[in-house]
């Protein structure tokens, strides 16, 4: 069976946007590979966080990864931080990227800027990513746009490692879904929808109450002209609009547009907060019970077992070729 790895950030409530161009491909891959999916609490550190915060996110964050159809009897979900070989490695791929690389990464970039104090983790943030995949020799990543780059590091990483010390990381290829990829800000087309956004309209989060969505579609932009057409270039607002639809309701963009033949962004709106609605409601529900039960507490630890049982011979692996002793490592 092919491996799949992917991560989230416990940094807020999950967005639309990670649903749509994450996790629901998470939850269709797990009928077909050995799915590793990881709260990658580690990354989550490169800006202060507050530490009950953070303990308290870390655990929702799987709670509504397993709330979206995650299945702990399919897939590995555990969290970052139990799992020390991902620290480990880390270290050794910051050791075979180079400066020059990390300072192309566009994330980094985007997340630095206006910053007074930016740590030394977001800047090698990358590096921890590669090592999150390469300790599980992945296959597949499935990611949003946003992260393809980071990907596709790790890949020349590994290739790097393997041309200098000798075949030890499998090569992984990133999944990007062909729509859904980079579901953007409701307040802010430019915009990616994030998490970490301060616009309070920007992000549809899947814990927001049907008055909460309905007010968040109401005011999100359009643009000029009153008719409902996927026009990427020129309707950049609406095509996004129509994306979130298709996607949540589960019907083809064209028919949509057939649908609001003749009517204004009025009634659109009112269709699309209905579909928002409608598609988190049961994730909503289960992710209710979920948080009452304990199961996620559980769940997490067997998850951290199997993890650790499948990544403490890669990394031992890697030391090995590097000349590191493992002296400890049996
Ligand atoms: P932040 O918004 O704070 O930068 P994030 O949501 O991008 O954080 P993660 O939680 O790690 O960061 O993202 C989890 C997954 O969701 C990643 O695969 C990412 O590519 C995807 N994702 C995030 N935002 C979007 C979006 N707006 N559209 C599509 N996919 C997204
Ligand atoms: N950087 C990713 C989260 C992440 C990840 C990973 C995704 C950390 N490690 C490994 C895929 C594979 C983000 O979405 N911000």
């Amino acid at each position: 069976m092919k491996r799949v790895f992917s991560g989230v950030q416990p940094t807020g409530g999950l967005t639309l946007g990670n649903y749509l161009g994450a996790i629901k491909h998470f939850v269709r891959l797990q009928e077909e590979y050995d799915c590793f999916y990881c709260v990658v609490d580690l990354h989550a550190l490169t800006v202060p966080k507050d530490p009950k915060e953070l303990r308290t996110l870390i655990v929702d964050t799987a709670a509504y990864m397993m709330a979206a159809g995650l299945d702990p009897e399919k897939v590995t979900l555990f969290v970052q931080s139990d799992v020390p070989a991902h620290s480990e490695l880390s270290w050794i791929m910051e050791c075979t990227a180079t400066f020059g690389e990390l300072s192309r990464m566009t994330q980094f970039k985007e997340k630095s800027e206006g910053r007074e104090s930016v740590s030394g983790g977001l800047f090698t943030y990358p590096a921890l990513m590669a090592a999150d995949i390469l300790l599980y020799d992945t296959d597949v990543v499935p990611v949003g746009e946003d992260q393809k780059q980071h990907v596709e590091l790790a890949r020349d990483l590994a290739i790097r490692f393997n041309s200098r010390y000798g075949d030890t990381f499998k090569v992984p290829e990133p999944v990007i879904p062909k729509t859904g990829a980079r579901i953007k800000s409701l307040a802010d087309p430019s915009r990616k929808m994030s998490k970490s956004d301060t616009d309070p309209y920007g992000a549809i989060f899947l814990g927001d109450s049907e008055d909460e969505i309905v007010k968040k579609v109401r005011r999100a932009v359009t643009d000029s002209g009153r008719e409902i057409i996927y026009d990427p270039d020129n309707k950049p607002a609406l095509a996004n609009l129509l994306t979130i639809y298709s996607h949540c309701a589960d019907i083809p963009i064209e028919k949509l547009e057939e649908m609001y033949a003749g009517k204004g962004y009025a009634d659109f709106k009112k269709g699309l907060a209905e579909a928002v609605i409608q598609c988190l409601k049961p994730i909503q529900k289960r992710h209710r019970e979920m948080s009452e039960s304990g199961y996620v507490k559980e769940a997490l630890v067997e998850g951290a077992r199997k993890a650790m049982e499948v990544s403490t011979p890669v990394l031992k692996r890697a030391k090995e070729r590097l000349g590191l002793p493992n002296h400890m490592m049996g």
